[in-house]
């Protein structure tokens, strides 16, 4: 397959219902206005985009926590329908490519994945790992859990949320990135064995050997179909300002880009997902910068090189 017959659609999600910082919703719009689309054309894509997705209301007052989970009807609801919409476009043989809006959505872009390639795997770029459970989350943020629902980890149902089919398995997610782990999800991935690659693998073996190791975990034949969800908070800070949980530590800017140019050149990127840009955070500058890199990233993905 080749780039210049490609077709990708843009899937913008301008919600903010998983995490209470206002601003997050405005991420994809400022992405688009950035001119991504034209990016990405000039890439030789067959870039479709209809507009940002209208997501019905949940009135505030009739989503009342569950347990702890803050706005767990909206958030529920919110994923079921982008599930659906990156479900048809993989189907379809187009790449979609999800801006978010709050990390929550990534339970809705890998159902929609994984409901056409129940083979698929996933890597994890975050300075988090967002695997809190109902039992674990302190926050009740629900861009803190969504790999916990997509591996079915958590013990006490939720009506809600029985539409994600816990289709995921813990060998076939890899992170990197981390450095802000809580620690239940210390423990979560220890009992599941799964791969992370923190800060700390990046500084010792470098972040080529780092993508290496991380596809070998997931995807030991190179055979299986690669969702990539970026959280734009695994970048350093000063490289990524604006977004509602900076941590001091994370990746650089070409590390960043070096993991989407490397999954790339897999061949088998068949999703992939920019989050938790938040342009009303930091000052104007910062907000273009990290608009500026949330476009950078998607390029690279989709196969921009440097020479
Ligand atoms: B993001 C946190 F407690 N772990 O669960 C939580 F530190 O999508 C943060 O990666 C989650 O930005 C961050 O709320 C979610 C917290
Ligand atoms: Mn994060
Ligand atoms: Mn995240
Ligand atoms: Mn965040």
């Amino acid at each position: 397959k080749t780039a210049a017959f490609a077709r990708g659609q843009i899937v913008g999600c301008p919600f903010s219902g998983g995490q209470p910082k206002l601003g997050v919703d405005q991420g994809p719009i400022h992405l688009v206005n950035a001119g991504l689309i034209d990016q990405l054309k000039s890439l030789g894509w067959k870039v479709n985009f209809d507009g940002h997705h209208q997501f019905e209301e949940v009135n505030a007052q009739q989503d009342p926590p569950i347990g702890v989970l803050k706005n767990p009807r909206l958030v529920s609801k919110v994923c079921k329908a982008v599930a659906d919409v990156v479900g048809s476009h993989v189907g379809r043989g187009e790449l979609p490519v999800t801006i978010g809006g709050d990390h929550s959505l990534a339970m809705g872009t890998i159902s929609g994945t994984l409901s056409h390639h129940p083979d698929a795997c996933v890597i994890w770029i975050d300075a988090h790992a967002d695997l809190n459970t109902v039992e674990t989350t302190t926050s009740g943020n629900i861009h803190g859990m969504p790999v916990s629902f997509l591996l079915g980890l958590n013990k006490t149902p939720i009506p809600e949320y029985a539409w994600v089919e816990p289709r995921l398995t813990p060998d076939r997610i890899a992170y990197i990135g981390l450095r802000d782990v809580d620690a239940g999800e210390k423990r979560l991935l220890k009992e599941n064995g799964i791969k992370a690659f923190s800060m700390h693998e990046v500084d010792k073996y470098g972040i080529g050997a780092v993508v290496e190791k991380a596809l070998d975990a997931v995807n030991p034949k190179r055979d299986r179909p690669i969702h990539l969800s970026f959280d734009v908070d695994a970048l350093d800070p000063s490289v990524a300002p604006s977004t509602g949980t900076p941590v001091r530590g994370g990746l650089t800017f070409r590390e960043g880009h070096y993991i989407c140019e490397a999954v790339h050149e897999t061949g088998l990127l068949v999703a992939f997902d920019i989050m938790e840009v938040n342009p009303s955070l930091a000052d104007a500058d910062a907000a273009k910068a990290t608009v500026a890199v949330g476009c950078s990233l998607v390029r690279s993905a989709l196969g921009e090189t440097l020479l």
